[in-house]
């Protein structure tokens, strides 16, 4: 049997070219296309009824903004892979200091800042590390030690003051706030449910390499790479990557083990044990740029140091990010002009 045929005109990408964006203020469309307030809705639901759609405008809004998206971001100035704590944070510093750089966060998972992921080597798919939507344990509260609570203030969290740390009533209070900012910066774009699976590098003459930009999956893709066959993948370039994949585990270390395989570090130090406060300072003091153009920042880089791991406390989160976004503005520059050459 052959398909429906379509017996409805189709409309070009050019008329479907995103509208000037509306400011949500509570108003919702009629159906006659003025707008009424959700107070005047309520109590009328007899004569209730949406404006009519057609499945295509549906599919459209969302595929030509999409497909815009992967136009605009194949060049962009700053690639952040994870969202996680760290990512986020690094976003935020980035997004508001620089409005002119497009930036773009790759995540693996659905749920930006869950540390779900799946790891190439060991084929499972499952949580890891972090958990930015919980604290420790799967309890609710986040704990920030000071002076993290700077951060707090800067992205508008509110927060119980217990002296030496704080406490923020329920982690997911941190991540959605904080990713709800970082999605509205219009320099900023978050593909989740992509996976990076490899990175793009120049050689310099002595051999050494340089980091150009990552190569990038469905993440539904690249767990398949086994049972399906011609799956490659797409490409963003960009002068400077800031990896904040997390420690080791599903997808967790994806860079610094991808280093290690091109030879590009010896070995992995290895996350040590628990100690919050040798870990916290380690990481935000030693988060910087690994090789040029690949800045490392957040539990990833326990894996490069050997540093402690720090449980639930997210300071070293918050400030790993901040250090992230200076690290990065400190090179920028200079490997804006290598990647010209
Ligand atoms: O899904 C991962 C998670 O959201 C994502 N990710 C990992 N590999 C990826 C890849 N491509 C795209 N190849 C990838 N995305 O990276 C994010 C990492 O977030 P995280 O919360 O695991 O790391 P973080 O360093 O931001 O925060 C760590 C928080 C921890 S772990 C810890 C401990 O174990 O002691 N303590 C804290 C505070």
């Amino acid at each position: 049997m052959s398909p429906p045929v379509a017996s409805y005109e189709t409309t070009s990408m050019i008329e479907h070219l995103p509208h000037k964006s509306t400011i949500a203020t509570g108003n919702v469309p009629s159906v006659n296309g003025s707008t009424k307030t959700v107070e005047e809705m309520m109590g009328d639901w007899e004569s209730f009824k949406f404006a009519g759609i057609r499945e295509s405008q549906v599919s459209r809004a969302m595929t030509r903004r999409y497909f815009a998206d992967l136009d605009k971001y194949a060049e962009s100035d700053i690639v952040i892979v994870g969202a996680g704590s760290c990512g986020l944070s690094t976003a935020f510093m980035l997004g508001k200091a620089r409005p002119d750089l497009k930036i773009a966060i790759i995540e693996s998972g659905v749920a930006p800042g869950m540390s779900r992921g799946y790891d190439i080597v060991s084929k499972t798919n499952s949580m890891i590390g972090g958990g930015a939507w919980l604290g420790g344990q799967l309890f609710s509260a986040m704990i920030m030690r000071k002076p993290a609570d700077a951060f707090l203030r800067e992205v508008g969290v509110e927060y119980e003051d217990e002296g030496a740390y704080v406490v923020v009533k329920h982690a997911a209070l941190f991540t959605s706030t904080l990713l709800s900012k970082v999605i509205a910066m219009p320099n900023i774009k978050l593909f989740n449910a992509t996976a990076v699976e490899d990175l793009i590098t120049r050689q310099y003459p002595d051999g050494t390499v340089r980091i150009a930009g990552v190569v990038t999956n469905w993440t539904l893709v690249t767990m398949h790479h086994d049972d399906q066959s011609c799956m490659d993948p797409n490409t963003i370039n960009a002068p400077v990557v800031i990896s904040t994949t997390g420690h080791d585990g599903p997808f967790g270390a994806f860079s610094v083990k991808r280093l290690v395989s091109m030879q590009q570090l010896e070995k992995l130090g290895g996350m040590r044990g628990l100690d919050m406060n040798t870990a916290e300072d380690a990481i935000v003091k030693r988060t910087r740029e690994i090789v040029p153009g690949l800045i490392v920042g957040g539990m990833e880089l326990s894996e490069v140091d050997g540093a402690n791991r720090m449980g639930p406390t997210f300071g070293a989160m918050a400030l790993s990010g901040v250090k992230a976004a200076e690290e990065a503005l400190k090179v920028f520059e200079l490997r804006q002009k290598e990647n010209a050459a």
